[in-house]
């Protein structure tokens, strides 16, 4: 056991969903682009992506965070999140827990960071209050009120749109946004995403859908809308999903029911708000997402080479 391989992470939660930073024992990917880096994680090291993101040793719903080093001038850092199924785009939920990572460990002072992502750059400003905001990467709507045909739900219809990952959003789902309904609501977005591969809609859309959204009326007064995320794992988000909060501001834009500036309080299922906004930077239009990690854990993980299940339980 002294020499079994050992990785260091600190864990936190964003609005629930939790974030693990590997800090010590990450694999080399090597240079160029994080795009490249993303699929070299993938190809070349998935026992590790498993080993750390995975049950026995994580739960399903973790993301993971490998620090790299940026491959985009004028950044930073460069971080790649990762999942229990393969790697995200961007996470906004991550970059938040990675922003209170980078507190806790006394290496960022309220200020701004440049992140390089596998799809593209954005920005994440520690507040003094101890907020963060992430300004995304770029986010649109590409398709809209796309009929869907689900088994068990009927006709339903959805908005095609990218916020650093792929989602389809749909509001006449007719299922309550409450944690009790959980069961109905994992069925229904299972059934949605198998309905979307059945169509083929990532191919007519030009991207990867791989993130079901539903969205819905909040439960308290003081919030715009919640939201029920089903991410590619099968898991579902307990935060509000920063990429989706992204997803669902580029289509309320593109519909005219929300200015530049203004800003959109976004619920999760348990109740957890980011607020977001869409705001120039260059004159581009960016989602911008304002929320609070917190720390839960530091931990180093053991790899025992006499367990079966040190690289996870294979599903
Ligand atoms: O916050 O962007 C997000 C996210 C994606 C998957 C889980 N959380």
């Amino acid at each position: 056991m002294a020499t079994a391989p050992r990785i260091r992470v600190i864990d936190s939660h964003t609005g629930g969903e939790p974030t693990r930073v590997v800090i010590e024992g990450a694999p080399d990917l090597g240079l160029g682009p994080l795009s490249v880096r993303r699929e070299r994680l993938l190809a070349e090291h998935d026992a590790w992506r498993r080993a750390v993101a995975c049950e026995p040793r994580a739960s399903e719903v973790l993301v993971g965070a490998l620090l790299v080093e940026p491959f985009e001038p004028g950044c930073d850092l460069g971080v790649i999140f990762f999942n229990n199924v393969g790697a995200l785009g961007m996470c906004g939920h991550g970059t938040l827990g990675l922003v209170e990572t980078l507190r806790h460990l006394g290496r960022l002072q309220p200020g701004t960071l440049r992140i390089d992502t596998p799809v593209g750059v954005v920005e994440a400003e520690l507040r003094e209050d101890g907020d963060a905001v992430v300004t995304n990467v770029p986010s649109r709507r590409i398709l809209r009120h796309v009929p869907l045909d689900v088994p068990g739900l009927g006709r339903v219809h959805g908005d095609v749109a990218w916020g650093g990952n792929g989602f389809f959003l749909v509001e006449d789902h007719g299922l309550e946004l409450r944690p009790s309904n959980l069961p109905a609501l994992l069925t229904a977005a299972v059934a949605i995403r198998e309905a979307l591969n059945r169509d083929g809609l990532s191919a007519t859309a030009g991207i990867a859908i791989d993130h079901v959204e539903l969205t819905g009326p909040p439960m308290d007064p003081a919030n715009d809308g919640r939201n029920f995320v089903l991410c590619p794992g099968l898991e579902w988000d307990r935060s509000p999903c920063g990429t989706g909060t992204s997803a669902k501001l580029a289509c309320l834009l593109d519909e005219g029911k929300l200015a530049e500036g203004q800003v959109w309080r976004q619920e999760s299922l348990v109740g957890s708000v980011f607020q977001g906004w869409m705001a120039r930077r260059d004159g581009i239009l960016l989602p911008h997402i304002q929320g609070r990690a917190h720390i839960t854990a530091e931990a180093t993980l053991i790899l025992d080479p006499t367990d079966p299940f040190r690289f996870g339980i294979p599903r």
